[in-house]
């Protein structure tokens, strides 16, 4: 393998960085060749046989070429990520557009238009390295920034507040979240008694148990999915003076869920589904694309917040401080090789240039102390940052030396500082301004393990969020902690959530637990325990729009639907719908009950992309059925079609039934008009406003006013 030479430079324009790491990865990669060799060079003469006594005697030890193929196979795993095990990731590139002079000196953050090489990975939080993508679970999304003055990592998540304010119970949180220590399950899943039960017990966790039970914790996919810091950081200026930020990545294809029902069948399905999405749209040339927005905030601002911006469980709501956009993300390469650059990329927090620095956030001080001995044992040593992945751009150079993996020969008799004998550089700049400076601060206090008065508020915010969702989503939120609770076979700890969920709303909490088979909720009882706090802070807002995923409005660009034929199917309408939707950026494939062709009504031959059971519903935003009495006659009777379409209603989708086929879900008691489904003739003249009205039903997404009820026959 090459050894590659840091080939990005300090001096390098903004522009041309974005180039860099890719040509530092393909000094790296490796393609295959026409011959076979030793992991020594030695050339291969038999891959097949191992060396024996005889043809058919027993194997000789000396047979080295065996050892070395069984030894490496016997070591090809590694570690998996003790949280976040889970995931993929992709390479692209962060382009400022809005400079940040002001308040940062970060060099990759102050000239419009400069790009910066990024590897991104997405990830579920607590399955293991093999569980599904699509599970319930709050999201790792984590950008690696080459920057030219070093590696920046904002290792955030898909929701912008997390379960605990306070490090210490990190390790908690993840025994009681992860499979159950006796038998190993379940898998991926909160789902379980001692998740409730620590949850239950940790009333700090109630915001952020809110957003997991809703929409946010099921993406549609990661391209559609937000990104936050979580934490508060901070931005530093040339000048020395900083200003609190909060980071939001925002998916140019909108904030979309899957239900709870559909993820569940995907998660069987196709386990992949999400690293697929992404991994096609990056094929396909469908780069996805964040913004990249600011919540910039000055000492006297938060001073005046009703919460602690060093809270982990706050969020600052929009209303109280704007986001400002400026940047976007892309992310327009995949790897070349999962395990070289998805498993093997490492992060941490600490990982900080010029002009970012942390805060005060008791969680995020955690974080610094605990992801390289993370990456140690994962990685097999302190040289990861040698890895291609985890190389910067810029040079590095130090004297620390030696350990597993080091690949780089550091030349000469020198390894500490200060010295006389190696370069003869003064390396002492104590008190310099170059370089990584931490931000100044006056702190006197005394040591202790109390936390302050301004995290003590639980639940305000939770009830912030759950005033800011629309009707669909609070039967979402009310329907998933009923699903949760009722696998928690411990009633006293469903009680104890139903208590605690008493103080974000009542009538949320009422619901709940009526399947239960428990108490009524009792906020005086979820006062009485440990942990509980009487702090209520006062927001002054009701609502916060944002924090629901039905706002704001996207198009249907990469939506994927489902063109539902068999044979007899009647093309004039579709033809024309079907190119209305690929203008507005729609994926079709026809679906059929067979592979290969089916004879339209007109006698032309249609290729079938894929077969009824081999792609179900799940995997469709939208279903179209073009017309035929043929086509809807073979329909009706074929169950797989019928079950594709009923599901497809169940999950919310918008649906076009044209001609005949708008009889299909009438045995069914479906009322066929409105709420997502549209309906319309074989006719030229009306075509056009069809296939408007089923882009825009695409585009609100799902249409979660149906029934969730499954449907059935009506005699
Ligand atoms: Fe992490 N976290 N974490 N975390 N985390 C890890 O690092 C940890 C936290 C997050 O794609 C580990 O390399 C502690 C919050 C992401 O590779 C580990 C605490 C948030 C990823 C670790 C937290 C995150 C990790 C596992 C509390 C949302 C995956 C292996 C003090 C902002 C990054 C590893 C990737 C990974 C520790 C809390 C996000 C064990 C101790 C809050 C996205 O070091």
């Amino acid at each position: 393998m090459p050894q590659s030479r840091p080939d990005g430079s300090r001096k390098a324009k903004a522009g041309d960085a974005a180039a860099a790491k890719h040509r530092q990865l393909d000094a790296f990669t490796q393609g295959p060749e026409s011959h076979l060799t030793t992991n020594h060079g030695v050339v291969l003469a038999d891959n097949h046989n191992s060396l024996k006594a005889g043809l058919r005697g027993p194997t000789l030890a000396e047979d080295f070429l065996l050892r070395e193929k069984l030894s490496h196979f016997e070591h090809e795993r590694i570690v998996e990520r003790v949280v976040n095990a889970r995931g993929a990731g992709a390479h692209g590139y962060f382009e400022l557009t809005k400079p940040l002079v002001e308040y940062t000196k970060a060099d990759f953050l102050q000239e419009v238009g400069g790009r910066t090489p990024v590897f991104v990975r997405f990830s579920t939080t607590t399955g293991e390295r093999g569980s599904a993508d699509t599970v319930r679970d709050l999201r790792g999304f984590a950008v690696k920034f080459y920057t030219r003055e070093g590696n920046y990592d904002l290792v955030g998540a898909s929701m912008p507040v997390f379960f605990i304010q306070d490090a210490m119970k990190f390790p908690d949180l993840m025994h009681a979240w992860k499979a159950q220590p006796h038998s190993g399950m379940p898998q991926a899943s909160s789902a379980h008694d001692t998740f409730w039960d620590f949850a239950s017990l940790m009333p700090e966790t109630t915001h952020a148990l809110m957003w997991l039970m809703s929409g946010h914790a099921l993406p549609r996919s990661w391209r559609m999915m937000a990104g936050y810091g979580v934490h508060t950081f901070r931005l530093v200026n040339a000048r020395g003076e900083a200003h609190y930020v909060k980071f939001h990545w925002r998916p140019k294809l909108g904030r979309h869920a899957l239900a709870l029902d559909e993820a569940q069948k995907i998660a069987g399905k196709d386990p992949d589904f999400h690293r697929r999405d992404l991994w096609e749209a990056i094929e396909r040339g469908d780069f996805p694309e964040w913004e990249l927005g600011l919540q910039i905030i000055d000492d006297a601002k938060a001073q005046s917040l009703p919460f602690d911006v060093l809270d982990a469980t706050k969020l600052v709501p929009e209303e109280m401080v704007p986001v400002s956009i400026v940047g976007k993300l892309v992310l327009n390469r995949n790897p070349e090789n999962f395990f070289a650059e998805s498993e093997q990329v490492a992060f941490h927090p600490g990982h900080l240039v010029p002009g970012i620095d942390f805060s005060n956030d008791p969680l995020l001080q955690g974080r610094l102390l605990s992801y390289s001995g993370a990456q140690i044992s994962r990685l097999g040593g302190p040289n990861h940052h040698e890895l291609p992945i985890n190389r910067s751009v810029c040079p590095f150079h130090n004297f620390q030396r030696d350990g597993t993996g080091r690949s780089a020969i550091a030349k000469g008799r020198v390894s500490y500082e200060p010295n006389s004998l190696a370069t003869g550089s003064e390396y002492r700049a104590d008190g310099g301004q170059q370089g990584f400076q931490s931000q100044g601060e006056k702190l006197e206090a005394d040591k202790s393990r109390r936390r302050h008065a301004r995290f003590d508020d639980h639940f305000s915010q939770a009830s912030l969020f759950w005033n800011s969702q629309g009707p669909a989503e609070k039967e979402h939120i009310v329907s998933a902690f009923q699903f949760e609770l009722l696998r928690v076979e411990t009633l006293a700890v469903r009680q104890r959530v139903v208590d605690n969920l008493a103080h974000v709303d009542a009538r949320l909490a009422r619901k709940v637990a009526e399947p239960l088979g428990i108490d009524a909720p009792d906020p005086r009882a979820a006062a009485g325990r440990a942990g509980f706090r009487e702090a209520r802070a006062k927001l002054g807002l009701e609502s916060s729009p944002s924090l629901s995923l039905e706002h704001g409005a996207n198009g249907i660009q990469t939506r994927r639907v489902a063109v539902l034929v068999a044979a007899g199917v009647e093309l004039g309408a579709y033809k024309a719908i079907s190119q209305a939707l690929h203008d507005a950026g729609a994926i079709t494939r026809i679906v059929a009950a067979c592979p290969g062709v089916v004879a339209s009504s007109s006698g032309q031959q249609v290729a079938v992309d894929h077969a009824v059971q081999a792609m179900p519903s799940v995997m469709f935003d939208a279903v179209l059925v073009p017309g035929g009495a043929a086509s809807a006659q073979a329909m009706q009777r074929s169950p797989e079609a019928l079950q594709f379409l009923l599901e497809a209603y169940r999950h919310g989708k918008a649906i076009c039934l044209i001609g005949e086929s708008a009889e299909l879900l009438k045995p069914f008691g479906i009322e066929c008009e409105g709420q997502g489904i549209v309906v319309g003739r074989n006719d030229p003249t009306t075509r056009a406003q069809l296939a408007q009205d089923f882009i825009a039903a695409i585009a609100k997404h799902r249409h979660w006013s149906r029934s969730a009820e499954e449907p059935a026959p009506k005699r």
